[in-house]
This record gives C-alpha cells, sequence and structure tokens, in this order.
C-alpha cells in the first residue's frame, strides 16, 4: 500500500478537471471560475488555481492534483509540483495547435521534478483526434516516454492511464 502524488497538467481545455472528476473516490474540489478572456466563446469556466481528487486502484492510493491550463495562473504549476511522484501531460488530440504548449508545460514540469511522466492524447472519442505518433512528435516526447489514448469521460478509460502510471512507479521502485 503507497500513497502517490500525481500531477495533471497540460494545455488549456485538455481535460484535466474532467479527468479528475471521472475517476476520483471523493467530491472534487476544484476552483473554476467564468472565463472573461478571449477563450470564452470555447467553454465557461476555467480552473484558475488546482483541481483536487483521490482514488485508491488495487490497494494505492492516488492523490491527484490538476493544475490550471492557463498560462497566466502558471505560478500555480510550482506549488502544485511540490514533492509529486509523477505527472501526467493531458492534451486535447483534436487541437493540434495547442501541441507546442503542451510541449512547453512539459519541458516546465521536467524542470520541476525529476519524476516520471506519461502523455496522454485525450478526447480521442472525438472526430479529427491526431493519431498517437502525431500527439507523441508535437509535445516533443522521447521515445521511452509512453504516449496513450483517452477518453477523459470513461471510468475505465481514466483507469487504464492511472494503472500506466502505477505500472512506471512500481517498476521505478523496485
Ligand atoms: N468528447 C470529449 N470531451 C471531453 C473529454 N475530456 C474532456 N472533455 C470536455 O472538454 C472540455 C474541457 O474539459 P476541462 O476538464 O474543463 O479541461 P481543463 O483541462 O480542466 O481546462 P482548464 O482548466 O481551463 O485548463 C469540457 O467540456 C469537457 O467535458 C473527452 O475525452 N472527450
Ligand atoms: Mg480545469
Amino acid at each position: 500500500m503507497a500513497n502517490y502524488k500525481i500531477v495533471v497538467t497540460g494545455p488549456f481545455n485538455s481535460g484535466k478537471t474532467q479527468f479528475i472528476k471521472t475517476i476520483s473516490d471523493i467530491p472534487i474540489v476544484s476552483t473554476e471560475k467564468k472565463i472573461t478572456t478571449e477563450d470564452r466563446g470555447i467553454k465557461a469556466q476555467t480552473t484558475v488555481a488546482m483541481d483536487y481528487g483521490r482514488v485508491q486502484i488495487d490497494g494505492d492510493t492516488l492523490y491527484l492534483y490538476g493544475t490550471p491550463g492557463q498560462v497566466r495562473f502558471d505560478f500555480m504549476w510550482e506549488i502544485l509540483s511540490e514533492e509529486m511522484n509523477a505527472y501526467i501531460l493531458l492534451v486535447d488530440s483534436t487541437d493540434a495547435h495547442s501541441f507546442p504548449e503542451a510541449s512547453e508545460v512539459s519541458e516546465r514540469f521536467r524542470s520541476l521534478g525529476h519524476v516520471p511522466y506519461l502523455v496522454v492524447a485525450n478526447k480521442t472519442d472525438m472526430e479529427h483526434a491526431a493519431r498517437l505518433g502525431e500527439v507523441r512528435r508535437g509535445t516533443n516526447a522521447p521515445a521511452d516516454v509512453t504516449v496513450m489514448p483517452c477518453v477523459a469521460t470513461q471510468k475505465s478509460s481514466v483507469r487504464q492511464v492511472l494503472l500506466q502510471v502505477l505500472d512506471i512507479l512500481r517498476r521505478e521502485a523496485s
């Protein structure tokens, strides 16, 4: 039985809050506020500080921390990355324009902690979702980093991602 802190990060609108909401065993703590900027047309609310959820998988407890996606809230990234065991780079695979930003977010997180990470191509249920290879190239993920598909609205899909994270963490520990 182990406890792990997992940070879910990625660009604006990639599905971070949804990912945590779908899998959490407890009602999530979220800090969504009405969008007042040019992104208003995309959705009504955005995370301004963090999301927090918790899930038990195979006897281990995962504490999930979602970051804001908008760069103007990036001061939270450093705080949320403290003592993280791994991070998930969540990417909207239908939004190729966001891939370079995802790559930058990932670079920032790599500098914040030397922990394993996983690239997750989200929204693969939607039309025009990029292939995994495109997401890998677009986010500059090295060959030894896992890139996997996900539909953050489906519990089984989010669970698959977290099982993969656990697998990486357990391999690292042994
Ligand atoms: N079809 C589909 N929609 C998704 C999926 N994941 C998230 N969404 C939707 O995408 C939108 C953005 O999701 P959020 O969870 O708010 O994204 P976020 O990354 O937390 O956004 P910010 O906090 O603003 O950076 C919402 O309308 C979600 O319901 C998915 O896998 N498939
Ligand atoms: Mg959010």
